[in-house]
């Protein structure tokens, strides 16, 4: 009898603490899982390194960009839209390089091994262009 006394107010102690914990672990799920779909459809988080070029909001970031000879860019599709890098200017692709489709966060890296003006664009969107100049 003393000892289920005991438990008995052990447990109506302990009973809205674990009603407590489980409503906040319910809270930061909800809150966690609502923030996860604020970032789509354009996840905007991150800016691009030394060598890197983001393809977010239907737009190359940054559009233009200097390098030395031998160095790699490294382009992210950041958009749930589907681009390409392509080489060339809309229409006239230079043959140089062509991605192909990149869904999202699709990667695309090319290694400028010459000095010179390179105009690249999306052949899907023309009018996303951009252009790396090597020297
Ligand atoms: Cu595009």
């Amino acid at each position: 009898m003393y000892i289920t006394g005991i438990l008995k107010k052990t447990w109506t102690l302990l009973y809205p603490l674990s009603v407590i914990s489980i409503l906040l672990v319910i809270f930061m799920s909800l809150i966690l899982g609502c923030n996860k779909n604020s970032t789509s459809p354009n996840d905007t988080g991150g800016i691009p390194g030394t060598n890197e070029i983001f393809i977010q909001g239907m737009a190359f970031s940054p559009a233009t960009k200097t390098i030395s000879v031998g160095n790699t860019i490294k382009w992210t599709n950041k958009d749930n839209t589907t681009h390409t890098v392509t080489s060339g200017t809309p229409g006239s692709p230079s043959g140089l390089f062509d991605s192909g489709n990149l869904g999202n966060n699709g990667v695309f890296s090319f290694t400028f091994s010459q000095a010179g003006t390179f105009k690249y664009y999306c052949k899907i969107h023309s009018s996303m262009t951009g252009t790396i100049t090597v020297q």
